[in-house]
């Protein structure tokens, strides 16, 4: 169990940070329980434009280096005015207000989908879980305006941002976080904007965030104020073109370091399988931002990280044998000795049964494994229903097991579950699988 505990820790960061699904529109926040939790949207796979985004995942860590993921925060079937057929839940916020937690996101209500844009609230008291539709906000929304942002100020004043199609709104929410206090007002002064809007502070000085028109790839682009309904005044991009089209971040401070969220299409190479990249962002003396560099390679961890503590873990190896589809049972040995054997796209199924879900069946599932693969995929099944792609990135040479892959559900509570796995894309060699419990 050590080696597999062990592999489950990096000692240094990589770019894109989440890479077992596909993420895009990260939205990041420093809660008071201290840790850094990102908002992103999720792009399914396989790409069918942004049409087909129908769920949010959100992540968190204390390192800046190990990302936990959360877990499913809320779909488009929980939102009773929205779309009949789901779809488009685009770039989503989170905000925290007098001890609850507000889930903004953007979506339609009518099929026709560009013309009826709506943005809706869901709340809990817990940053991840339990979130519940409010309804949709009135007087918000409309065609092409998207992506909530909102900005809790000093002085606890909520801020709300959004738009889209050049066009940037702002207005004071009242304290139920879901309807207007003031009339919404324009942003003047941005220049160019096109969409991903993000207010933050810093040293008194408020900045906008927002994509721009830039032909080909849009870059991040700024604007500051000693106001945060503004005027602005526009300062340029902060983050040059990624390969991908669409541009959308966010800028948070952590321990002392500020930094700058946005998503690329360095994992897939394909347009609208996005997935969620952080750099450090430096400022000058006068507040104005530097250019962030955008790395690919893996930097430190902070100072003071200490490793994250694991829940309670439960390891389920594989043989020969259980390759033909025969269950696997829990395993307890030298997690070195596992045989192991590669999974081409074939109909080779892999199931592990009387998986435990602990006491509340909110487990992480990580899969150790190795492939020659740039990308390999396999499709994971959650007692016998189809629950996503899950990517296996390239981890040198079909025997080294250095590849880690992880996926939060929630499961049946106690030793009932089934979890079968079969291949999707490239060849890979499964070595075991992991349960963690992650509790309430
Ligand atoms: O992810 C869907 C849409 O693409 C977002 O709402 C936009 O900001 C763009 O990133």
């Amino acid at each position: 169990m050590d080696n597999l505990a062990k592999r489950r820790h990096r000692s240094y960061s990589i770019n894109p940070f989440v890479q077992s699904i596909f993420t895009a529109d990260p939205s990041a926040h420093v809660w008071n329980d201290g840790r850094l939790y990102v908002y992103p949207s999720r792009d399914i796979d396989p790409a069918q434009g942004c049409d087909f985004m129908d769920k949010y995942h959100a992540f968190s860590t204390t390192d800046m280096v190990n990302w936990r993921d959360e877990g499913e925060l809320f779909d488009s079937s929980k939102s009773p005015w929205g779309r009949p057929s789901g779809g488009f839940m685009w770039a989503p916020d989170c905000a925290y207000r007098n001890g609850h937690y507000y889930f903004f996101y953007p979506h339609p209500s009518e099929e026709a989908w560009n013309d009826s844009w709506k943005i809706g609230v869901a709340s809990s008291t817990s940053p991840t879980q339990g979130f519940a539709d409010l309804g949709y906000i009135e007087g918000v929304g409309g065609f092409a305006m998207i992506d909530p942002a909102v900005f809790v100020d000093d002085d606890n004043t909520p801020y709300f941002y959004y738009g889209g199609g050049g066009h940037c709104m702002a207005a004071v929410l009242n304290d139920d976080m879901h309807s207007l206090k003031t009339p919404l007002v324009p942003m003047e002064g941005l220049g160019d904007f096109h969409e991903a809007s993000w207010t933050f502070k810093r040293n008194g000085i408020y900045y906008l965030t927002y994509s721009d028109n830039h032909s080909g790839n849009n870059h991040l682009c700024y604007a500051m104020s000693d106001n945060p309904l503004g005027p602005w005044q526009a300062m340029g991009p902060y983050l040059a073109p990624t390969n991908c089209e669409t541009s959308h971040g966010s800028v948070v401070e952590y321990k002392g370091q500020w930094y700058a969220f946005y998503h690329s299409d360095d994992l897939s190479q394909e347009g609208v399988l996005r997935s969620i990249c952080v750099d450090p962002v430096e400022f000058n003396e006068d507040g104005t931002m530097r250019l962030v560099v955008q790395s690919r390679n893996g930097r430190l961890p902070l100072a003071d990280a200490a490793p994250t503590p694991l829940g309670q873990l439960q390891a389920y190896g594989l043989n020969e044998a259980e390759l033909t589809g025969v269950a696997a049972r829990p395993f307890a040995g030298n997690y070195q000795d596992l045989a192991t054997e590669p999974i081409d796209r074939a109909e080779q199924v892999v199931t592990f049964d009387a998986v435990d879900g602990f006491a509340t069946g909110r487990v992480n599932l990580g899969f150790h494994y190795a492939t020659p693969a740039k990308l390999a995929k396999l499709q994971l099944f959650v007692n016998g229903k189809f629950e996503t792609l899950l990517n296996l990135p390239f981890s040198g040479a079909l025997d080294n097991f250095d590849g880690f892959s992880n996926y939060t559900v929630t499961i049946r509570p106690g030793k009932v579950n089934q979890i079968s796995i079969k291949g999707y894309e490239g060849t890979f060699a499964l070595e075991a699988l992991s349960v963690e419990d992650y509790g309430e």
